[in-house]
């Protein structure tokens, strides 16, 4: 206020200045002396009451102050403690605090929704009776920016670190087993959570390499060289380009993605290809880049890609895999924004935009169902729920569905009802076939506690039995057929020889046994569509005779369905009837295989082509590429089949996903 009045004596403190008072005649007055005297003369002219007020908020104030400057000083306290830290860390162990931290996200709290899953998946925290963790801020992966491929030796040096990390807060060691197939039972991973929790270490980390390497016998390095002459037309010809295309000496693209390099990744760590595996890091490390704007099938890509980068971070321990694994799995997230979260088929990664196929808002049923082993997985390494929550929901869904017929389901849905269409035509081969492989290996991976997948995997094979299977004539081959709005058909496509392979994997893993008789039957029928055929390999498509006829064999082949793509499916259930039963006969079946396309489809300047007709012999029309999965898969599983150590990719704690990348299975909680 500025009340030129003396201050009135009343209790309640009133401060009256006059003008000339604060502004002298003259201008502002700024002496000393004269601000003393007119501070003493104000107090004064205050009664005893208001000075004992002022006085008490002064002292109150005072005591503020010194409370407030205490409380203060804890943050600063702290972030200067936090500092030092972290440089003490990095000096300590040169190159360890950044792999992780880099490349893992701390781990998220769940989303309430994810309770939904408690039934469906074994999400409850982990007990960790034998996983032996350090404290997470010793969960160190080894610096990897200039990695090479690991031997026993090189290994030891990287291994040292950790565990010496590791004694000083008296943990047990991890051993990184060259070539990363060892995973002591009580070290693999364990499933994750509803609530995820810790981003996880790759399982070459925790593996322990107790035995004697197995040494690699002669069919084994036929394999080796059969891959060497493919990688030299790769590398010759289509180095960083998806596919070979080996008679014209070039490439083709379909994602421009380096697909084959990223596919075969895994099968060079396997096959113990130093060389070829660090020039191949190399390339992912400086030229990979999925910033692109590219569409791309969101199951190839899982697959292929998502799938081979995470199956090479288990077996590597390098972190790249996973940083390009969580880069491509993010931007294949928007594939699952459409109206019933069924996934369109194809994702603008560069954009993140997607959609169906031009003609039609249809998914294919084994695309939808078949990537959710790498995105459970990925959510499982990196710590968010995110990915698993997506490709659960489909399964969920689809496990709800009608229109199946006795578990058979039909090969399409749509993304925008989520309702199966076309129905009425089942088939185990194109477009329904992982949705089968999938079931079954879903529950393996989270520890066999997914009732559901399981439920649905044995009704579907029940109603194979009832509806699918056939016998042939002369021979009596058991088949699977298709069934079209009530009509049998005896045609069978190469892909449904998948199924032996997974049903011995599920009898393996305690399923009924009769699963493993089936098996053995469908495998060798299998076989016989390499046997029966001119060139010893199998058509895309067989039919089976279902009556005996003079001079016809069981198989007979349209001229449509004659090309052979240097598919897996054959050699991988080989790779199982060997594993699980020791029976040389497979062994010996795979090999012949591998015979047939050395003899017709080896081009001499690098690199294995597809053919149009495996009919004729001289005439066999090659189709000049090279397809990816030869590499990733078939390549693969022929080595496996050859070897006799069945820790070379334990079938007990790692399970392929459908284009043969093997992932961790999860530690029972
Ligand atoms: C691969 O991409 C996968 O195995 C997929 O499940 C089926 N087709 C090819 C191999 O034939």
């Amino acid at each position: 206020s500025a009340a030129p009045t003396s201050p009135p004596r009343r209790d309640f403190i009133s401060v009256t200045l006059s003008p000339e008072e604060v502004v002298g005649v003259g201008g502002y007055n700024n002496s000393k002396a004269w601000r003393r005297r007119f501070c003493w003369r104000k107090w004064k002219q205050l009664s005893r009451l208001q000075r004992s007020i002022i006085l008490f908020l002064i002292a109150a104030l005072a005591v503020c102050g010194v409370i407030s400057c205490t409380s203060m000083g804890e943050p600063w306290k702290s972030l200067t403690n936090k500092s030092l830290d972290d440089r003490r860390t990095e000096a300590e162990i040169p190159g360890l605090k950044l792999a992780n931290p880099a490349v893992l996200p701390a781990p998220q709290k769940a989303d309430a929704n994810l309770g939904d899953y408690a039934e469906l998946s074994p999400q409850k925290p982990p007990k960790l009776p034998h996983v032996r963790r350090s404290p997470s801020s010793l969960q160190l992966k080894p610096p990897r920016r200039d990695v090479k491929l690991k031997t026993r030796h090189d290994t030891s040096r990287i291994v040292e670190k950790l565990v010496q990390a590791e004694k000083e807060v008296k943990t047990e060691k991890s051993v990184i087993s060259w070539r990363g197939a060892v995973i002591e039972p009580d070290q693999s991973t364990e499933p994750p959570s509803s609530k995820i929790k810790e981003p996880e270490k790759p399982s070459s980390l925790e593996a322990e390499d107790q035995k004697e390497p197995v040494p690699i016998n002669e069919r084994q390095l036929a394999v080796i060289e059969a891959f060497r002459h493919a990688w030299k037309g790769y590398k010759e010809f289509a180095w960083g380009h998806d596919e070979l295309k080996p008679l014209s000496k070039s490439y083709s693209e379909w994602f421009g993605l380096g697909l084959t390099l990223i596919d075969a990744l895994d099968t060079m760590w396997i096959l113990g290809l130093k060389e070829e595996f660090e020039e191949a890091r190399k390339w992912i490390a400086n030229d990979l880049v999925f910033d692109k704007n590219v569409d791309v099938n969101l199951f190839e890509s899982t697959i292929r890609i998502l799938g081979g980068l995470l199956s090479t971070y288990h077996l590597s321990g390098d972190s790249l895999f996973l940083e390009k694994a969580k880069d491509i799995g993010n931007r294949l997230m928007p594939a699952f924004k459409t109206p019933s979260k069924i996934p369109y088929s194809d994702v603008n990664i560069g954009r993140g935009t997607a959609h169906p196929p031009r003609w039609t808002s249809d998914s294919t049923v084994a695309e939808v169902t078949s990537i959710q082993l790498e995105f459970r997985e990925l959510s499982r390494l990196t710590g968010d729920e995110k990915f698993q929550k997506a490709v659960d929901e489909v399964m969920k869904h689809v496990h709800t569905l009608s229109g199946k017929k006795d578990g058979l389901v039909p090969m399409f849905i749509n993304t925008n009802s989520g309702q199966f269409t076309h129905l009425g035509v089942y088939t185990l081969g194109a477009r329904a076939d992982s949705y089968y492989e999938y079931l079954l290996k879903q529950w393996i991976q989270s520890g066999k506690k997914e009732n559901e997948l399981l439920e649905d995997y044995m009704r579907a094979i029940e109603g194979v039995k009832k509806h699918l299977l056939q016998r042939s004539q002369p021979k009596k081959l058991t088949f699977v057929g298709e069934l079209a709005h009530g009509h049998f058909s005896a045609k069978m496509d190469h892909l449904v020889c998948f199924l032996p392979g997974t049903l011995a994997l599920g009898a393996h893993n305690g399923l009924t046994a009769d699963h493993m008789k089936l098996a053995e039957a469908l495998v060798e029928t299998c076989y016989q569509m390499y046997a029966q055929v001119a060139t010893g390999l199998s058509p895309e498509i067989v039919h089976f005779n279902l009556h005996a006829q003079k001079g016809h064999k069981d198989v007979e082949i349209k001229p449509a369905d004659r090309h052979n793509l240097l598919r897996p499916e054959t050699v991988e259930s080989l790779f199982y009837m060997y594993r699980f039963t020791g029976d040389k006969k497979y062994q010996d079946w795979g090999w012949e295989i591998l015979q047939s396309f050395n003899k017709y489809t080896r081009v001499p300047t690098g690199g294995y082509t597809s053919i149009n007709n495996v009919e004729n012999p001289s005439s066999l029309e090659p189709r000049d590429k090279m397809e990816s999965f030869f590499l990733g898969e078939t390549l693969k599983y022929m080595f496996l089949l050859f070897s006799d150590d069945i820790d070379l990719i334990n079938l007990d704690k790692f399970v392929f996903n459908t284009e043969a990348h093997p992932l961790p299975i999860w530690l029972p909680a």
